[in-house]
């Protein structure tokens, strides 16, 4: 018999959660660690002890609830994923599996279904990766893949440290942040953010693993001047040095993988004045693929053309990776449990590789890691647009609870 949770209560708690930063177009700006992440951290943190579970705070403000098992010596399984979001984002990304893992600890409540296993569920810091990077920020320091003092010190663009405003928003918790335990599963619900299983009618996707990242910075110097008296041979121009990498990094992808993509998604030009030559101009880049090796190749590539397109222009160009993130590929004892749930809550499911990143890719260092994924409308997200129905949502986290029941082996 299958565990049905409480699609009212879910849909309520959905709603809730997306007005701490919503925007006016019906999206999400909750950036990490600013006033709307501690607001949304605080809510969490009440609805974790309104159901009744023991909760602590990690010292990289990785919050997690813990609800007792029969079994306390049990290694405990844990579901969870993020809550903050990107600048205009989605209300669905990373809440959506918060909320979720939320949603079977309140109907195990409601059903006094007592689980050998302890249950933990976890809101991690900064997956987004967009206010500091790297992304999956929380959950790489958790699992032990970046020093948690380089990356406390780690600065947004106005020059704030991580730790400060960590401790400015009250969630440098005492808790050393890495596994107090060996964990069982780590399981995590979100949207595909893609278009895969729209375009399939599928119901909810069942993730075979995510694919690997690079993350960097290309800074250019160029000399700063007068865009009327200066003489085209006279310049050192560093937006036309970045506006060759922009064009590289869109053409790298085509020479690499079927499944290589690449995005320029930041660019900050100085003194950005229409009559002053750029003297100095930044541009990211970001490159995944199903294979480090790709990856790597990729990442050489990007080096080599911000190169070229500074000799060429004759500026100078600072490069900086700023994340690596390996490919993951999920256990099979674990897919098979999430497929197995799948069709007992007789939904229709796609495998499928994650194309975004999320902190399983972490997370899967430490313990057997899986995901569900819900159905993305048109496959958008990192927007207002982003958009998965009530229904959708209800579907994907009951495939979540039925996989969770049966690993924390509850027992009905
Ligand atoms: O970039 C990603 O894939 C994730 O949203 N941080
Ligand atoms: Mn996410
Ligand atoms: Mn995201």
């Amino acid at each position: 018999m299958t565990l049905r949770l409480d699609r009212e209560r879910l849909v309520a708690t959905m709603e809730e959660q997306a007005e701490y930063g919503a925007t006016e177009d019906g999206g999400l700006h909750r950036l990490a660690l600013t006033k709307a992440d501690r607001e949304i951290r605080d809510w969490f943190v009440d609805q974790l002890k309104e159901a009744g579970l023991s909760v602590r705070v990690d010292e990289f403000g990785n919050i997690f609830g813990r609800r007792e098992g029969i079994n306390p010596d049990a290694a405990p399984i844990l579901l969870g994923s993020h809550l903050d979001s990107q600048p205009n984002g989605g209300i669905y990304d990373g809440a959506l599996g918060v909320v979720a893992a939320l949603e079977f600890i309140r109907t195990l409540n409601d059903k006094g279904i007592e689980t050998t296993r302890p249950v933990e569920v976890v809101n991690w810091t900064n997956e987004e990766g967009s206010r500091f990077q790297p992304a999956m920020q929380g959950s790489g320091v958790w699992a032990g893949v970046h020093d948690i003092d380089t990356e406390r010190a780690k600065t947004d663009d106005d020059g704030v440290a991580l730790g400060e405003a960590l401790h400015e928003i009250g969630y440098s918790g005492d808790v050393p942040a890495k596994p107090m335990t060996d964990y069982e599963e780590y399981l995590e619900l979100h949207v595909e953010q893609g278009p895969l299983l729209a375009e399939a009618g599928a119901d909810v996707g069942v993730v075979t693993g995510i694919v690997g990242f690079t993350w960097g910075a290309a800074t250019f110097h160029g000399e700063a001047d007068h865009s009327g008296p200066t003489p085209m041979h006279h310049r050192s121009d560093a937006l036309v040095a970045a506006a060759d990498l922009i064009a590289a990094v869109r053409r790298i992808p085509g020479t690499l993988g079927e499944r290589t993509v690449g995005t320029v998604g930041y660019v900050d030009a100085s003194p950005n004045s229409i009559n002053v030559i750029p003297g100095e101009v930044t541009v990211t880049w970001g490159f995944r693929d199903p294979s480090d090796a790709v990856v790597e190749r990729a990442y050489r590539r990007v080096l080599a053309e911000a190169e070229h397109a500074a000799e060429r222009e004759g500026v100078d160009v600072e490069i900086e990776e700023r994340m690596r993130a390996p490919a993951v590929l999920f256990p099979d004892r674990t897919v098979d449990a999430i497929r197995r749930a799948a069709k007992a809550c007789d939904c229709q499911h796609l495998e499928l590789l994650s194309g975004a990143g999320h902190d399983a890719t972490h997370v899967a260092s430490v313990c057997n890691t899986g995901m569900v994924f819900a159905v993305s409308e048109g496959g958008k997200s990192h927007s207002p647009e982003e958009f998965t129905s009530w229904d959708d949502c209800y579907e994907a986290a009951t495939v979540l609870a039925n996989t969770a029941l049966e690993i924390a082996d509850g027992t009905q």
